[in-house]
């Protein structure tokens, strides 16, 4: 009777994976009914490039990419780009997102609004890049309104994030480039397993019609 599944994933599955219906369903390197068991034969990843396109727009629950993310919360789904993110105030076209991008609904009221990578191995990286945008959901037009994102990044499973940048009333795409600071090396270099989790997470937002993109995501 131990091995009884009763509709909860005891230990919220080690963090290691999704709680479903039919169980806990490990990350990559995890295995066992609760993500107990670390397999991780397989060597992190050394580099990260997500640009979205070639998944299916199938809903949190079915994708993206799970190979890429450890956990996607709050109706992230997969969703085509605006036309208008190419044309910025002073009419220069920079397609900071392409195709398809991670799209999520800023006043879902769906608990945490967040995606957070698998664990990776960032010792040959020095930055990682990435394509924020804000927009209201029918006309994709650009918007002044007020939804605040940051990017963090986590060595222990999640338990403490450190900040790396905040993102403010981003009202036009954007590209960020930020260099990995020195403190994550030299955490990540002593740590025996695993690697290093980023996380894009909403901190507030100003109105139930804004949504907020990301795409093109780099690490290198
Ligand atoms: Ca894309």
């Amino acid at each position: 009777m131990n091995s009884l599944f009763i509709g909860e994933c005891p230990e919220y599955c080690h963090d290691r994976g999704l709680c479903t219906v039919s169980g806990c369903q490990c990350a990559i390197g995890y295995s066992g009914l609760y993500c107990e068991k670390y397999v991780g034969i397989e060597p992190l990843p050394i580099w990260f490039n997500e640009t979205f396109d070639d998944l299916p727009d199938a809903g949190i629950n079915n994708g993206p990419n799970l190979n890429n993310w450890f956990r996607l919360s709050g109706n992230g789904h997969i969703r085509h780009v605006c036309d208008e993110n190419i044309n910025n105030n002073n009419n220069i076209t920079e397609n900071y997102l392409s195709g398809q991008a991670l799209h999520f609904s800023a006043g879902c009221g769906c608990g945490n609004v967040e995606a957070i990578t698998r664990e990776l191995n960032i010792s040959q990286a020095t930055t990682i890049s990435f394509a924020f945008h804000v927009t209201t959901e029918d006309n994709c037009v650009l918007t002044s309104s007020n939804v605040t994102v940051a990017l963090e990044w986590t060595y222990d499973e999640g338990i403490s994030w450190m900040r790396l940048i905040t993102m403010y009333n981003q009202e036009h795409p954007q590209l960020f480039n930020i260099t990995l600071p020195s403190t994550m090396k030299q955490v990540h270099k002593q740590r025996v397993i695993g690697g290093i989790r980023f996380r894009w997470t909403q901190i507030k937002h100003a109105s139930n019609d804004l949504y907020w993109s990301i795409d093109n995501i780099r690490l290198e």
